[in-house]
This record gives structure tokens, sequence and C-alpha cells, in this order.
């Protein structure tokens, strides 16, 4: 067994929080597509006669020599979770099993999984992190919810480039955007280290400033929308996607936020003052120094959600925030104890 060198270990990348040791969040899909066939990792290779596939059943791949890399692992929703050692092969291990032609230039990971859940990567990048093919996580096989029997794990980028139920890796000779980057614009490097979490917004400011006149979001894909110091009182914004949305020090007072998908977004001193946010995804956004009086989060997610930081003043609650305490499980421990002061 080789054993990997991961230098950027036990440091926290900007942005991120520590979950509880004890908790591991399932994140995206949670189980893989059902199949009677037996699995097979099967490695494609273009080439100008025909594409060259190279099929592998779980007792080969592991008959392969075995590596293990000790890493924490960072979501893009803020949570990181400290040492887990993956075990499997190196990429580049596996890829030593044929010749890689030299226009070759990227990798594409897919998942066994309804949606042929993919992500990619420059094969450069992959091969210098010490992309592991991975079977066994803290010696034990990795659980199914957590993408067991084979994962690909990459250290050091954020962990939607670790594609769970791994069934297909494709060599490239141009890249194809994976699920995540092509359908919620997730930054297609992915390093968390310089926090690229988003693209660059799509929407441009004309749009956005007729947007904000009309005062409805309603069911539309909004990523990365400016709205900070924004007067948006009586908001409608029920069903969109506002991924990344930026309402720091928004007036937000009786908006309408359920089903939204807030994910990442900003509400940085906020005024969400009786504001609906009814099942709304609230994963990694933060509301720090928002004011949450009379505000409704029943059924909202908040992994990775954050309410207060160092050195700044936390959310507002008060009597009548109406904030179920079985949604505060997922909280990191400080969230969860400031949270939960607070709705006591
Ligand atoms: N097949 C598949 N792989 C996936 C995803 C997914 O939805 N489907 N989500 C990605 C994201 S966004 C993250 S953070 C991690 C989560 O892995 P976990 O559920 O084991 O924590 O898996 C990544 N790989
Ligand atoms: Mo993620």
């Amino acid at each position: 067994m080789t054993v990997l060198n991961n230098s950027q270990s036990h440091r926290k990348p900007p942005g991120q929080q520590w979950v509880a040791p004890e908790k591991w969040p399932i994140i995206g899909e949670r189980e893989p597509r059902h199949s009677s066939e037996p699995w097979l990792l099967t490695l494609t290779v273009p080439s100008d006669s025909s594409d060259k596939e190279l099929k592998l059943s779980l007792d080969q791949l592991n008959a392969l020599p075995l590596s293990s890399i000790t890493i924490d692992i960072h979501c893009v929703t803020r949570w990181s979770r400290k040492d887990m050692t993956f075990q499997g092969v190196r990429l580049s291990d596996l890829l030593s099993l044929t010749t890689v032609p030299a226009t070759i230039k990227f990798i594409s990971f897919v998942a066994r999984s309804t949606r042929n859940h993919s992500t990619s990567m420059v094969l450069d990048d992959a091969l210098k992190l010490e992309t592991l093919i991975a079977t066994h996580v803290d010696g034990e096989p990795i659980p199914s919810d957590h993408g067991g029997p084979i994962r690909n794990v990459v250290p050091d980028r954020y962990f939607y480039k670790s594609v769970k139920w791994l069934e297909r890796i494709e060599l490239l000779t141009e890249d194809h955007l994976g699920f995540w980057e092509a359908e919620s614009g997730y930054h297609n490097q992915a390093d968390p280290w310089l926090e690229q979490r988003y693209m660059a917004p799509t929407i441009d400011k004309r749009t956005a400033a007729a947007l904000i006149a009309s005062k409805d979001f309603s069911n539309k894909d909004l990523r990365s929308i400016d709205c900070s110091n924004r007067e948006l009182t009586g908001l409608n914004a029920e069903g969109s996607l506002l991924r990344d949305g930026n309402f720091r020090k928004a007036k937000l007072c009786n908006s309408n936020f359920s089903n939204a998908n807030l994910s990442n977004a900003h509400f940085e001193s906020a005024d969400l003052s009786n504001a609906k946010l009814v099942g709304a995804d609230l994963e990694g956004a933060s509301l720090v120094g928002a004011n949450l009086s009379g505000a409704d989060l029943t059924g909202c997610s908040l992994i990775g959600a954050t309410f207060i930081e160092a050195g700044t003043p936390g959310a507002f609650f008060d009597s009548s925030t109406v904030i179920p305490r079985g949604l505060l499980t997922p909280l990191t421990p400080d969230q969860f104890v400031y949270v939960s002061s607070k709705i006591s």
C-alpha cells in the first residue's frame, strides 16, 4: 500500500466550517441507478479508428497496486470534514494499463445514476492532485449512499469533483461540462483555496435592474444575481433559482422565498422580517446579521448555513420567528449552539 501525502490536510479553506467529526452529510443523489448488471468500471479512450474500452471488475480493480490518502473534504455548500482516509487505485496507476494518446487533455467521471451524473477535469490536474479511484474509506468499503462500491476522490477540489457510484471514466480531447457545472453554474476548476464556487453570473446588469424593479423573481433562474442594498419589500421569489445570489443588506420584509433555491446565497445584514422561506434550500447560505423576526423557515434545508461569525452580530431571532428545532441538526457545532440559544 502506497501512502500518498496531502500537505493541505488540517487547513480550512476560506468560507468553510468544520462539521462535527461524527457527521458526514449526504449531498445530491442518494443512491445509484438500480441494475442487475455486475459493477464494471469502464475506461474509454478515443482513437482515430474506433474508441478503445477497457473494462475492470471490482476484483480486477482491487488487484491493482493500492494507495491511500488522508484528506479533508470540502463541499461547495461551506462544510468541510477533517481527516478522511480513502483507499483505492491512483488514477495514474489505472491509466498505466493503457496508452493515453497525446491529444487527450480532459477526463470525465460518469456515475451509474439516474441522471448519469458526471464531472470533468483537465487530465493533468486530475493526475497532479493524486486523484484516487476509491473503494474504501477509513478502512471500510465506501457506504452506498456515499458512492460505494466506487467513487473517484479528487483531493483539494470541492467535493462535487468526486463522483459517487463511478462506472465510467472517459478520456477526452475536449472538455465536457459535468452535471453541476452545466446545471448549477458550479465552477469548473473548483479550487477551494481560491473559493472557485461558481462561474461568472449569466444575467447582465440591465436585465437584473428590470427584474429588481418588477419585484417578481418567481420561478426564474437568477443564479448569482446582485441585489445587495436593494429595496425589495414584498419581493415574490417563490420557486426561483437564486444560488449564490447576493442579498447583503437588502430590504426583504414580507418577501416570499418559498421553495426557492438559495444555496450559498448571501443575506448578511438583510432585513428578512416576516419573510416566507418555507421549503427553501439554504444550504451554505449566510444569514449573519440578518433580521429573522417573524420569518418562517419551516422545511428549510440548512446544511452548511451560517448565522453567526466571530466578531460580527449574529442573525436576529425573536419569538415570532418560525424555525422547527429538527431543522438545526445538520448545522455545524458553533452554528447549532448559537441558533438553539436564540430560539429557546
Ligand atoms: N453521482 C453523484 N455524485 C456526486 C453528487 C451527485 O449528486 N451524484 N453530488 C456531488 C456533490 S455536490 C458532493 S458535495 C459530493 C457529496 O458526497 P457525499 O454525499 O458522500 O457527502 O458528491 C458529489 N458527487
Ligand atoms: Mo457539493
